[in-house]
């Protein structure tokens, strides 16, 4: 299953041209970058592996709100035979055990292999996420161009606290957090292959890149962003260079290869090998992966009503609004893309295998405050840059073939997505702090009553929990449906109960949330170590655990919605897609204030509908927050 199994920490980010890797890097503090990085990833916890018994117990309470009675009851014996001494569970507990003592994260690897580079979905909508900035005060093309050259300088400016090992070490819960992320999210990109997708990490070879990738009416451009002498370009002089692109890009039509990158994985894998095997091809998609980040310059936007510009944007940013859209003037492989629109929309897109939303999220606040300062008098530059190189591609019929499919495929997706922004103004986190509840713990609380109110059920859900509070840590799962959550969304519109004992059951649920919260984010969570038992199981050849095999697992797994806390200091919306075709995808930035919250939804689906779920959101706030206004809880 696994198509690589080294501990060394950055396996996921191998050194390479182009293709299949050929050998491992070294850690990243084991090469040059070193000092106080080092010291403080040395300094952080290992990625516990929890007891068996405690996650056996937690799983079966974990399923009491999302199967039935006799599901649960088969289950039961399951996992009592999994768990029992002597038994497979022991085996394979033992053997985590012994990897997590010979490794720098027992589950990093074998998360990024399965989560991401294994899984061959499109990475548009199905992986990516997307990031809307607020709308800036430009709306032709030389203020694009003044606004990008900005930006660019904002990263550059973002690159040199990276380089320089000064960025700020982040905590959550006053506990320090791993900063390894902030190393793979610039000069990297991912690689399709034919089964498996592999991650190129430039940042440390020994000629890192010194140029952006620019992409302007479906075409890409190489800039560089340093002068001869090292030091960044100025913002003036980026802005001639991107004139000269948008110049250049104006004259021609091209064949828009970027395309290619929105396709199944197998699909693209298999491109890919014919786009490549021309050399000038191979050239230009070297230049692509190497670069620091890519830029898009997106032309005029099709209108939308003001009062969608927002969900608009988010579509932009998820997948760039189909073929005749932007969709082709991106290059999805690459980890971190800006979009910057004619008519002041923009954002970002980033594809996920190499790093959590944090800390991208950590560096667009800095790109946007960069951009908001004055501007400084500018200095004498070193010589003029030399021109900006058009990245050329032969097109053979073959390709335009595979161009063409894509195409196809990607405005299916396109036409199957549907993205609703809102931003809920009557509250942020006050009302629930005033309240002394977890402001995340009452947002999920009401996607939970909003969910149930919509379909009368409760479903398996998934929030993302952070676990970079050890050394290479990602994430893992807060299941957001309980036996609490349950109780509290079946009584709430219920006549024959109490007002009281509705407060209690909320605070009740709400508690629960937040005990969840706190075990997961200190690695005793069940959902990654499950998968580990899982893996460690394909690891010694032994068939897969029945538990595995059980149709409660699969419902565990099958989240209609998926959710994800994404904060920022910028007022930001960030957006992704369901993960399973009946499902939702919701993600929210809450601030003091107001929450900002996109929710997604196949069109496919009968069954859902992102308009009418973010409403019942919305109601499910207010109907919270007005429940526990009328009726103060009991002092204790
Ligand atoms: N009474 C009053 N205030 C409370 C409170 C209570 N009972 N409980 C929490 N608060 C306060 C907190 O002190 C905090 O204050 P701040 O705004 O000054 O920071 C605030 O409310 C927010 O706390 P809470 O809403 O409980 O959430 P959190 O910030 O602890 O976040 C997670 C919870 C799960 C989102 C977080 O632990 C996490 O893992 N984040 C990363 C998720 C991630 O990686 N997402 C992207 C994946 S790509
Ligand atoms: C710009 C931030 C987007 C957040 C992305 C996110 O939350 O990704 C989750 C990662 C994880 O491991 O939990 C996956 N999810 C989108 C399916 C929730």
């Amino acid at each position: 299953m696994l198509a690589f199994c080294s501990r060394a920490v950055a396996a996921m980010v191998r050194p390479c041209v182009l293709g299949r890797p050929r050998h491992l890097v070294k850690p990243v503090w084991a090469s040059r970058v070193a000092g106080r990085y080092l010291s403080h990833q040395r300094g952080l916890p290992s990625l516990p592996v929890p007891p068996l018994q405690q996650t056996c117990q937690r799983y079966m309470a974990a399923l009491e709100p999302i199967v039935e009675a006799h599901e649960l009851s088969r289950t039961r014996r399951l996992v009592e035979e999994f768990q029992e001494a002597g038994g497979v569970g022991e085996r394979l507990q033992r053997g985590l055990e012994r990897r997590a003592r010979g490794a720098d994260n027992w589950l990093s690897q074998w998360w990024v292999q399965v989560a991401y580079l294994d899984f061959r979905m499109p990475v548009v909508v199905h992986s990516s996420p997307g990031l809307v900035l607020p709308r800036m005060d430009f709306r032709d093309r030389a203020g694009q161009i003044r606004f990008a050259s900005r930006l660019i300088a904002g990263v550059l400016d973002f690159k040199t606290m990276i380089d320089n090992e000064t960025l700020p070490v982040e905590y959550l819960g006053g506990k320090p957090l791993c900063m390894n992320q902030y190393y793979q999210v610039l000069s990297s990109c991912r690689i399709p292959g034919l089964k498996s997708d592999s991650v190129v990490n430039h940042a440390r070879s020994s000629r890192p890149p010194r140029h952006i990738t620019v992409a302007h009416n479906c075409q890409f451009f190489q800039l560089d962003v340093y002068s001869s002498d090292g030091t960044p370009l100025t913002p003036d002089q980026l802005c001639v260079q991107l004139e000269k692109i948008c110049g250049a890009s104006r004259e021609a039509e091209a064949e828009p290869v970027g395309i290619l990158t929105t396709q199944h994985r197998d699909v693209w894998g298999e491109a890919y090998l014919r786009l490549i095997s021309d050399e000038t091809n191979k050239e230009s998609v070297t230049a692509i992966q190497r670069s620091i980040f890519t830029l898009c310059l997106d032309g005029a936007p099709r209108g939308a009503a003001a009062e969608l510009h927002r969900s608009s944007a988010a579509v932009q940013m998820l997948h760039g609004g189909g073929s005749r859209g932007h969709s082709a003037n991106r290059w999805f492989d690459k980890t971190l893309q800006f979009i910057v629109g004619e008519d002041g929309t923009c954002g970002a897109n980033y594809e996920h295998a190499p790093a959590e939303g944090p800390p991208i999220v950590a560096l667009i606040d800095h790109v946007v405050e960069y951009t908001r300062r004055k501007p400084e008098t500018p200095g004498s530059p070193a010589g003029s840059p030399p021109v900006p190189r058009r990245l050329r591609f032969n097109v053979t019929p073959e390709i335009r073939r595979d161009i063409q499919d894509a195409k196809v495929s990607m405005d299916s997706l396109a036409q199957d997505l549907e993205v609703r922004v809102e931003v809920f103004g009557h509250f942020g986190k006050n009302v629930p702090k005033a309240h002394k509840m977890s402001p995340d713990a009452f947002i999920q609380m009401a996607l939970q009553l909003a969910y149930y109110r919509r379909f009368r059920r409760c479903c398996s859900t998934y929030e993302s929990a952070s676990l970079r509070m050890f050394r290479l840590g990602r994430t893992d799962t807060i299941r957001s449906a309980s036996s609490a959550s349950a109780s509290f969304v079946k009584a709430f519109d219920d006549p024959s109960k109490q007002n009281q004992e509705k407060v209690d059951l909320m605070e009740n649920a709400v508690r629960a949330h937040r005990a969840y919260t706190n075990m997961a984010v200190s690695g005793q969570a069940i959902d990654r170590h499950l998968l580990g038992l899982k893996m460690q199981a394909a690891e010694e050849n032994l068939p897969v655990p029945a538990v595995f095999t059980d149709p409660a697992y699969a419902k565990a797994l099958h989240y209609r919605l998926s959710t994800s806390q994404v904060p920022s200091k910028t007022d930001c919306v960030m957006c992704f897609g369901p993960v399973v075709p009946d499902g939702y995808g919701v993600c929210y930035n809450p601030m003091e204030d107001h929450i900002n919250f996109a929710v997604s939804a196949f069109n496919s689906c009968r069954e859902t509908d992102a308009a009418v779920l973010a409403g019942a959101v919305e109601e499910a706030l207010l109907d919270m927050r007005r429940l526990l206004d009328q009726n103060p809880r009991s002092k204790l």
